[in-house]
C-alpha cells in the first residue's frame, strides 16, 4: 500500500485553509489536519473535512463532448479544440465584441491569467468577467474610492485581537467557519461580537448585540450609528484630521439620521442604534466584517463605502484588530480579480482604459492591437446574449444557469447562442446547454496557486491524476490559443504561468517559488524579493493618490423593488453551510449532502400562521420573474415580512424569482438580496 500526503490549499471559501489530501494508491481517501499551516492551525469546517469526496465521482467528465442533432457525442481533444478554435476564428473575424468570456474563481490563479491573456491576445476584447461581479464587486468599487485599494484591510488573524467585532451582512459562522474561529478567539478575551443581520444566523446566536433590521436598510443603519458617535463626541478627531478627507460633508449628511428617523426606515429600535454605535466607538479596537448582506444591493458600492465611513469616523484602519474587511467568497475570487479576469482591468488592476498601460501591456506580452475599451460584465454579457448582441460565449468554471440572477432569462440568453463552450468537472445545467464540453481537472488534480481572502498567495498542490482525459485549465485554453495562430501560450507547468505573472502584476513581483512553498507564503502587495509581503494595509497611509482617506456622504436609498400588495415580502437570497453555491460538488458530497438534500423557504412564525403555512409544507414562491415550489421552514429566526432561500438548489432555485433588471451603477451588481415576493400554501 503506498500513502501519500500532499499538503495543499482548500477548493471552497476564501479563508483559504491547508490541509494534507491522502492519496492511498491512486485514490483520494480523506484529508489529515496540516498543523503548521498559519491559517487554520489544522482545525476545518465540514466543507473541506469532506472536500476529497467529489473528486473521484463517476460522473465527473472525463472527455471532450460535441453536441451533434442535440446529443452529446464522445470527441477526441483534436476535434474537439480545432471545432473551437475554428468557430471562435471565425467569429471573431466578424466582430469580437460578439464574444464573451466568464472565467472562474474556482480555478487558479494560473488558469485565470491564461484565461484573460487568450482573451485579450488572441480574440482582442475585453469581454471577460467572472462571478466576482455578482459577489465582491462593489467592494471592490467601493473601496478603492475610500481607501484606494480594493481589498480586506487586515489577515484573518488580526480579528483575533479585536476589542469589538463587528459583522454586518455576513453569516461568518456558516460562510467562513475559520474567519469565524478567530472572531471567538477574540471573543475569548473578552470582546464582543455585534451582528446586523435580517436573520438570526448561527452567528447571530452567538452575538453579544444582535441588530435585525430590514434588508435594503444598511446605509441608514450605519449614516445613525455615525450619528450618535458625532453626538456624543467619540469620533477620533487626530485621525479624521490627520488621514482623512472630505469629513464636514459627512457630519452634515449624517445630522438627518437620528435613531429615531432610522427605526421608521430598519425596523431597528431606535435605543438599539445607539448601543451599537457606542459599543463600537467605544472599543480601541474594532474590526469591522462583511460579505453579500452588504453588496448584493442596487447600492453595494454605498453600502460598502459607507463601512469605511464607520471605520474612519473611529479610526479603525491600519492595526491589528481594526479594518474593514470584505470577506471574499469563492476560494479563488481574489485571484481571479487579481489576474484580471474583469472587463476593465489587465493583471495587477491596470486599466484597460489606460494608454499606457496597453502599450506596457503590448509590450510584456509581446502582442500587437490590445483593445483599450472596457469590456461586458457578468449581467450585461447575458442581456447582451438575450438581445444577440452576444453570438458566442466560452465559460470556464461558473454555472450560471443557477447562479446568474433570473434564471428563465439566462436560459433564453444561453440558448440563443450560436456557440457555446462550458470548461467544467461535471456536466452541470449550464454545460448542458453547450456546443462543446471540455473537461477539467478538479483543484485536486492541479499545481498552481490561490489567493485568498487575506490576499495571501498559497499552492495548491495535485495529490492525484485527474479522470479519464480531463486537463489542466490553462492547458486547454493554451492549446486553443496556439491553434487559433498565437505562439505567447507555449506553457509547460504552472510554474513557467506564475513567472510570467509576477512579471507583469506589481503586487505579485516580489513573490517566488522558494517563499511561496513556506506554509505562512505571503501577502500581497509584495513588489519585490526582499519585500516581507503585507498582511495589514494603510497602515500609515491610505492607498489614494494622496494618501487620505476619504469620507464619501451617501445617502440612504430603497431597493429597487419594494413590497407592495401583490408581492408583500422581502424576498433575501443566500447559502447554508454544508452547501457550495450550484451545488455541483456539494450535492456529490454524500456526507455533506446528507445534511441537507434540498432547500426550502425560512419564512417567520407569524408570517405563516397567517398564511395557514406549516412548518416543512410545500409553498409556492412567486415574483415578478417567475415561481418555485418549495417547503417552508417555519421559524423565529428571521424578522417579520422577510423570507430566505437558500439557492444551492436547482430544483427549487431561488434565481427563478431574483431580478438583473436593476443593478448597481458602479460595479453593475444585481439586487440579489431583495426581491419583492408572495408566498401562498399550495393546495
Ligand atoms: N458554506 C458556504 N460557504 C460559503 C459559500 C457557500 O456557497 N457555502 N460561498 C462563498 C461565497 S462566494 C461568498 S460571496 C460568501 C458569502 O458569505 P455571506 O455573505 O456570509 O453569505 P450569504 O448567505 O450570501 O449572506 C450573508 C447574510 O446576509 C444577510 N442579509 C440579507 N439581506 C441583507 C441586507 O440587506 N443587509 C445585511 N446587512 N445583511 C443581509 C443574510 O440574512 C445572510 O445571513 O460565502 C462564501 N462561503
Ligand atoms: N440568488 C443568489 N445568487 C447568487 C448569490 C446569492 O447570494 N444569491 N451569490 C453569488 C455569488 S457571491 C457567487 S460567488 C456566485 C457563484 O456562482 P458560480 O461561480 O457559478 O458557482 P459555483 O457553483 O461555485 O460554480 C463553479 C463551477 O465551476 C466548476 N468547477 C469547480 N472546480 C473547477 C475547476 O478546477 N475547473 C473548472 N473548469 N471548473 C471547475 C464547478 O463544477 C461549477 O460548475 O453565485 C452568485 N449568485
Ligand atoms: S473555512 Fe473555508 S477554506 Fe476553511 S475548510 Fe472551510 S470551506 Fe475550506
Ligand atoms: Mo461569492
Amino acid at each position: 500500500m503506498e500513502i501519500q500526503y500532499v499538503p495543499t490549499t482548500c477548493p471552497y471559501c476564501g479563508c483559504g485553509c491547508g490541509f494534507n489530501l491522502v492519496n492511498v494508491d491512486g485514490k483520494l481517501v480523506g484529508v489529515e489536519p496540516w498543523k503548521r499551516n498559519p491559517v487554520n492551525e489544522g482545525k476545518l469546517c465540514p466543507k473541506g473535512n469532506f472536500s476529497y469526496e467529489f473528486v473521484h465521482r463517476e460522473d465527473r467528465l472525463t472527455t471532450p463532448l460535441i453536441k451533434k442533432g442535440g446529443e452529446f457525442v464522445e470527441a477526441t481533444w483534436d476535434e474537439a479544440l480545432d471545432l473551437v478554435a475554428s468557430k471562435l476564428t471565425e467569429m471573431k473575424e466578424k466582430n469580437p465584441e460578439q464574444l464573451a468570456f466568464l472565467s472562474s474563481a474556482r480555478c487558479t490563479n494560473e488558469d485565470n491569467y491564461t484565461f484573460q491573456k487568450f482573451v485579450r491576445t488572441v480574440i482582442g476584447t475585453n469581454n471577460v468577467d467572472h462571478c466576482a461581479r455578482l459577489c465582491h464587486g462593489p467592494s471592490v468599487a467601493g473601496l478603492a474610492q475610500t481607501f484606494g485599494s480594493g481589498a480586506m484591510t487586515n489577515s484573518l488573524e488580526s480579528c483575533a485581537h479585536s476589542d469589538v467585532v463587528f459583522l454586518i451582512g455576513t453569516n461568518t459562522l456558516e460562510q467562513h467557519p475559520l474567519m469565524w474561529r478567530r472572531a471567538l478567539q477574540a471573543k475569548a478575551k473578552g470582546a464582543k461580537i455585534m451582528v446586523a443581520d435580517p436573520r438570526f444566523t448561527p452567528s447571530a446566536k452567538q452575538a453579544d448585540l444582535y441588530i435585525p433590521f430590514k434588508s435594503g436598510t444598511d446605509v441608514a443603519l450605519l449614516n445613525s450609528m455615525m450619528n450618535v458617535i458625532i453626538a456624543e463626541g467619540l469620533e477620533d478627531k487626530e485621525f479624521v484630521e490627520n488621514r482623512t478627507t472630505g469629513y464636514e460633508e459627512l457630519k452634515e449628511m449624517v445630522k438627518k439620521y437620528p435613531p429615531e428617523e432610522a427605526e421608521k426606515i430598519t425596523g431597528v429600535p431606535a435605543d438599539l442604534i445607539r448601543e451599537a454605535a457606542l459599543m463600537y466607538a467605544k472599543a480601541d479596537n474594532a474590526s469591522l466584517l462583511f460579505s453579500m448582506g452588504i453588496t448584493q444591493h442596487t447600492v453595494g458600492t454605498e453600502n460598502v463605502m459607507s463601512t469605511s465611513n464607520l471605520a474612519m469616523l473611529t479610526g479603525n484602519i491600519g492595526r491589528p484588530g481594526t479594518g474593514v474587511n470584505p470577506l471574499r467568497g469563492q476560494n479563488n475570487v481574489q485571484g481571479a480579480c487579481d489576474m484580471g479576469a474583469l472587463p476593465v482591468s489587465f493583471p495587477g488592476y491596470q486599466a484597460v482604459a489606460n494608454e499606457e498601460l496597453v502599450e506596457k501591456m503590448t509590450c510584456s506580452w509581446g502582442c500587437s492591437d490590445l483593445s483599450c475599451k472596457p469590456g461586458l460584465t457578468v449581467v450585461e454579457i447575458m442581456h447582451a446574449a438575450h438581445a444577440g448582441d452576444i453570438k458566442g460565449m466560452y465559460i470556464m468554471g461558473e454555472n450560471p444557469m443557477i447562479s446568474d440572477p433570473d434564471l428563465q432569462h439566462v436560459g433564453e440568453a444561453l440558448n440563443n447562442l450560436d456557440f457555446l463552450v462550458v470548461q467544467d468537472i461535471f456536466l452541470t445545467e449550464t454545460a448542458e446547454l453547450a456546443d462543446v464540453v471540455l473537461p477539467a481537472y478538479s483543484w485536486a488534480e492541479k499545481d498552481g496557486t490561490f489567493t485568498s481572502t487575506e490576499r495571501r498567495v498559497q499552492y495548491i498542490r495535485k495529490a492525484v491524476e485527474g479522470p479519464g482525459e480531463s486537463r489542466d485549465d490553462w492547458a486547454i485554453t493554451s492549446d486553443i490559443a496556439t491553434r487559433m495562430g498565437s505562439d505567447l501560450f507555449k506553457f509547460n507547468s504552472a510554474q513557467e504561468i506564475f513567472e510570467e505573472i509576477r512579471s507583469v502584476t506589481p503586487q505579485y513581483a516580489g513573490m517566488n517559488k522558494e517563499r511561496l512553498e513556506k506554509p505562512e507564503a505571503l501577502h500581497w502587495p509584495c513588489p519585490d524579493e526582499e519585500h516581507p509581503g503585507t498582511p495589514i494595509l494603510h497602515a500609515e497611509k491610505f492607498s489614494t493618490p494622496d494618501g487620505l482617506g476619504v469620507f464619501k456622504a451617501i445617502e440612504f436609498k430603497a431597493p429597487a423593488e419594494n413590497p407592495d400588495e401583490e408581492y408583500p415580502f422581502i424576498l433575501t437570497t443566500g447559502r447554508l453551510l454544508f452547501h457550495w453555491h450550484t451545488g455541483s460538488m456539494t450535492r456529490r458530497s454524500e456526507t455533506l449532502n446528507r445534511e441537507v438534500s434540498t432547500g426550502f423557504v425560512e419564512i417567520n412564525t407569524e408570517d405563516a400562521a397567517k398564511l395557514g403555512i406549516k412548518n416543512k409544507e410545500m409553498v409556492k414562491v412567486k415574483t415578478r420573474r417567475g415561481e418555485i415550489e418549495v417547503p417552508a421552514k417555519v421559524t423565529n429566526d428571521i424578522i417579520q415580512g422577510t423570507v430566505f432561500i437558500p439557492f444551492h438548489f436547482a430544483e427549487c432555485a431561488a434565481n427563478m424569482l431574483t431580478s438583473g433588471d436593476a443593478l448597481d451603477p458602479y460595479a453593475k451588481m444585481p439586487e440579489l438580496k431583495v426581491s419583492a415576493a408572495s408566498i401562498e400554501k399550495l393546495e
